[in-house]
């Protein structure tokens, strides 16, 4: 848990200022894995663990960063952005060059970081420092910045500088978050819907295999590359077709069926996008039991057709299963590692946790870290500061 004030006193000692902090969340997704960047449905929710980088002004063109997880400093130039040293900095240079590429008037600041998103979990913690980024440089230079173009700036940033061709959810959702409530986001148009999602008697307990495996980054790029081709391949019949949104089940088994790969990648997407429509009336309908049937189908597919589970994500799903307390799960985000999301009845929590922690340890050799999450707004204000500047 980050403590602001903790935070505000840091940041005090390094810059002899007040900062301006600003919050901005990690996700959850319930279902709808792999389908924002195809123009499809996401079900995310914004979550208790957060980011929070605390910033002022200063005087010239330098941007001094400090992320205290990891106790490193580094100083960038705003004119010359290059790659920086460390990792979790790209993610705050990537915002700043977008917006010189948009021509916002943005000069030096100093940048401290912090927070508890587990990095590499699943949760979008780089999302999240992108969004606080772009949110706080937004007050600090009152640049005025919609919410929606907030989202679309750290977007492109994780695109252009970090080099993640990501789609639009861990942005929006660490963005447009509501508390107790999951976001259903077309991700064509952008609308959305919020539905409550305060199911009695449940919980959300995110599973942590403690696990990332190095071609997580690449695999996903080339992943975005096979629906593109699956997109393609249809298109030469039917030129409407923009992305596999407009691609049905029919279309696939005439024109991509040669190509086993990329058809399988295209019908797990389709599929999964029917599965959420379906999965949103389930909500409705307070049936959350076939929502939990659902999430192991997604698994299912994310495991066989997707293939972007592992070993590890496989054995925790498998080994809820046939747990009574547990009404789905699966694994979220990404892939390659991170975490698996489990809707848990509420007195089988602690039970579950302990039982699984010591399978899994036994079966891969790794520690298991278990959060359970509860849904939280999105991005905020966390703290105001009298004056912003600093030399
Ligand atoms: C990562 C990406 F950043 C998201 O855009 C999304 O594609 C997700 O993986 C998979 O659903 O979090």
């Amino acid at each position: 848990m980050c403590d602001t004030d903790r935070l505000q006193r840091l940041f005090r000692q390094m810059h002899h200022a007040d900062p301006l902090i600003i919050r901005a969340p990690g996700r959850i997704n319930l279902i709808g894995e792999h389908t924002d960047y195809n123009n499809g449905f996401v079900l995310p929710a914004a979550i208790d663990k957060a980011i929070y980088v605390a910033v002022n002004k200063r005087s010239d063109n330098k941007i001094h960063l400090y992320a205290e997880e990891y106790n490193e400093n580094y100083i960038a130039d705003i004119e010359k952005l290059r790659q920086p040293k460390f990792n979790w900095s790209s993610y705050v240079l990537g915002v700043v060059e977008q917006l010189v590429k948009r021509n916002y008037a943005v000069t030096g600041f100093n940048i401290v970081i912090d927070g508890d998103v587990p990095v590499g979990a699943g949760m979008a913690s780089s999302a999240a420092i992108e969004c606080a980024t772009v949110f706080a440089l937004s007050e600090l230079f009152d640049l005025g910045i919609s919410k929606l173009d907030m989202v679309m700036i750290a977007q492109k940033a994780e695109q252009e500088f970090v080099g993640l061709q990501c789609g639009i959810m861990d942005m929006f959702t660490s963005m447009f978050g509501k508390k107790d409530h999951v976001i259903c986001l077309d991700c064509r148009s952008y609308e959305y819907e919020y539905f409550p999602f305060k199911q009695d008697g449940v919980k959300i307990v995110l599973l942590n295999s403690s696990i990332r495996h190095s071609l997580a980054f690449s695999e996903y790029n080339s992943r975005r590359k096979e629906c593109e081709q699956g997109v393609a391949l249809v298109q030469q019949h039917h030129p409407y077709v923009q992305s596999l949104r407009d691609v049905n089940a029919e279309m696939l088994d005439k024109y991509v069926a040669h190509d086993k790969v990329v058809y399988n990648r295209c019908r797990f997407v389709i599929e999964e996008n029917e599965r959420l429509l379906a999965g949103c009336i389930d909500l409705q309908n307070n049936d959350i039991a076939a929502f939990g049937k659902k999430m192991y189908a997604t698994h299912k597919g994310l495991s066989k057709l997707f293939e972007v589970s592992c070993t590890e994500l496989d054995i925790l799903v498998d080994l809820v299963k046939s747990n009574s307390g547990v009404i789905g799960a699966r694994m979220m985000g990404g892939g390659f590692g991170g975490c698996t999301i489990n809707i848990v009845k509420e007195d089988a929590v602690e039970e579950l946790i302990y039982d699984v922690r010591e399978a899994y340890r036994e079966r891969t050799g790794f520690n298991l870290a278990a959060y359970v999450a509860s849904i939280e707004d999105g991005a905020c204000i966390a703290e105001t500061a009298t004056s912003l500047y600093h030399e």
